[in-house]
C-alpha cells in the first residue's frame, strides 16, 4: 500500500550494506539469518523508493578477496545500481572486524597495522569516488583502549591527525571531489573510543592541514550512548557547517549500541531532529545506520528497513504541522524565541556600556518573575508528534 508516507528518490534516503545485511550475530549469539546478497540488498531497497545504498569494502568485496574477485564483485554491485538507478553517496572503510585491528587502525600502536589500514582506506576511496561517492565515513570502531597505560592518548591523537592528513593530501592530489565525515562514538566495541562526541570530533578538525575536507558524520545512537542531546550535537555540527553526513538510528538511553530503526527508541528527540533537519536546510542524505533485531527473519529486515523511511516522513509531516500551527507561532512568541534571534547588543560594546537599562535601570525582580511559558510550548509539540492536533 503506498500512501503519503511512502518514500521516493527525492527524499534522499540510504542505507548501509551492513545494515540490512547484518545477520543477528552478537556478542552473546550467532547469526540468526542468512548472509544477504549485495545485489539483493541493492533490488529491494530500490523497491522500497531509497535513492541510495552506502558500504564498507569488506560488504561489497570479502576480505582476502583476489584482485580478479573483486572486479567481479564491483562488476555486480555496478550493473545493479545501473539497472535499479540506486546512488552510492558514501562509502566507508572497515577497520575493525579483521583480527589484525584489534588495537585499532590508524591509531594502532602497531605501525605496521597502522600503515596497512592507511592503505586499506585509500583502495577503497578510489572505488568510492569511481562510484561517485562524494563523502567518505571514518568511524574510529577501534582506535582506543581499555585500560589507562596501554594508549598514550596525546600520541594516539597525533597519529589520527597524521592519517586524516595523509587522506586530505591523497585526494587533493589524485583532484577528487570527496570529503570525509568523521563518525564520533563513546565506546563499543573498545572500552572508550577516541573522538568519543560530535564535539571531540569538531575540535579535532580544527587541528587538520585541511579542515575544509573534513566534516561529522553523527549517529543519533551514538551521542545518546553518552547521555547527550543528539539534536543539540547536530544543530553545533550545522553551526559550524560541519554536518557533511548522518546516521539515523534509535537508541533509547544509555546502553549498548542499540542500532534500532529511526523511529524506536527517544522519539522525542527524533521528532525534534527531524524538525531540525528540515527547518535548517540539511542537503545531504538521510542515511540509516542500524540494525534489524535478531528474533526476525528476512521479512523484519525489509519491514524495518521501510519503516526507517516512514517514520522519518510520519516526522517530517508532524514537525511542519507544529511549525504551521498559528498556537505554536503564539507560543513561540510568548516564549522569546524571536528574542532569542536578535542580537544582544546591535549598538555595540558602547551602547551596552552607556545603556543605564541595561545595569543600573534594570529592574531585575522584574525580569525574574517573566514567565518563559515552556510548558504550553512543550505540550503543542507533544500534541503534534502524537497526532492528536
Ligand atoms: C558502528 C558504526 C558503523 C559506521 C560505519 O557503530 O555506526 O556502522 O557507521 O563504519
Ligand atoms: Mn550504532
Ligand atoms: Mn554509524
Amino acid at each position: 500500500m503506498s500512501d503519503r508516507y511512502s518514500p521516493t528518490p527525492q527524499d534522499r534516503f540510504t542505507f548501509g550494506l551492513w545494515t540490512v545485511g547484518w545477520r543477528g550475530n552478537d556478542p552473546f549469539g550467532e547469526p540468526t539469518r542468512a548472509a544477504l546478497d549485495p545485489v539483493e540488498s541493492v533490488e529491494r531497497l530500490a523497491e522500497l523508493g531509497a535513492y541510495g545504498v552506502t558500504f564498507h569494502d569488506d560488504d561489497l568485496i570479502p576480505f582476502g578477496s583476489s584482485d580478479a574477485e573483486r572486479e567481479g564483485h564491483v562488476k555486480r554491485f555496478r550493473d545493479a545500481l545501473e539497472a535499479t538507478g540506486l546512488k552510492v553517496p558514501m562509502a566507508t572503510t572497515n577497520l575493525f572486524t579483521h583480527p589484525v585491528f584489534k588495537d585499532g587502525g590508524f591509531t594502532s600502536n602497531d605501525r605496521d597495522v597502522r600503515r596497512y589500514a592507511l592503505r586499506k582506506v585509500i583502495r577503497n576511496v578510489d572505488l568510492a569516488v569511481e562510484l561517485g561517492a562524494e563523502t567518505y565515513v571514518a568511524w574510529g570502531g577501534r582506535e582506543g583502549a581499555e585500560f589507562g597505560g596501554s594508549k598514550d592518548v596525546r600520541v594516539a591523537l597525533d597519529r589520527m591527525k597524521e592519517a586524516f592528513d595523509l587522506l586530505g593530501e591523497y585526494v587533493t592530489g589524485q583532484g577528487y571531489d570527496l570529503r570525509f565525515a568523521i563518525e564520533p562514538k563513546p565506546n563499543e566495541p573498545r572500552g572508550d573510543i577516541l573522538l568519543p562526541t560530535v564535539g571531540h570530533a569538531l575540535a579535532f578538525i580544527e587541528r587538520l592541514e585541511r579542515p575544509e575536507l573534513y566534516g561529522v558524520n553523527p549517529e543519533v545512537g551514538h551521542e545518546q550512548m553518552a547521555g547527550l542531546n543528539f539534536p543539540h550535537g547536530i544543530a553545533q555540527a550545522l553551526w559550524a557547517g560541519k554536518l557533511f553526513h548522518i546516521d539515523l538510528n534509535g537508541q533509547t538511553g544509555i546502553k549498548y549500541d542499540q542500532d534500532f530503526r529511526f523511529g524506536a527508541g527517544d522519539l522525542r528527540q527524533a521528532f525534534w531532529l527531524v524538525d531540525l533537519l528540515e527547518t535548517a536546510g540539511y542537503a545531504g542524505p538521510r542515511h540509516f545506520d542500524f540494525k534489524p533485531v535478531r528474533t526476525d527473519g528476512i521479512d523484519g529486515v525489509w519491514e524495518s528497513a521501510k519503516n526507517c523511511m516512514r517514520n522519518y516522513l510520519i516526522l517530517k509531516e508532524r514537525a511542519a504541522a507544529f511549525r504551521a500551527d498559528p498556537e505554536v507561532q503564539a507560543a513561540l512568541r510568548a516564549s522569546r524565541l524571536d528574542e532569542l534571534a536578535r542580537p544582544t547588543a546591535e549598538d555595540g560594546l558602547a551602547g551596552l556600556l552607556a545603556d543605564r537599562t541595561a545595569l543600573e535601570d534594570f529592574d531585575v525582580t522584574a525580569a525574574a518573575e517573566r514567565s518563559m511559558a515552556f510548558e504550553a510550548l512543550d505540550q503543542l509539540a507533544m500534541e503534534h508528534l502524537v497526532g492528536v492536533r
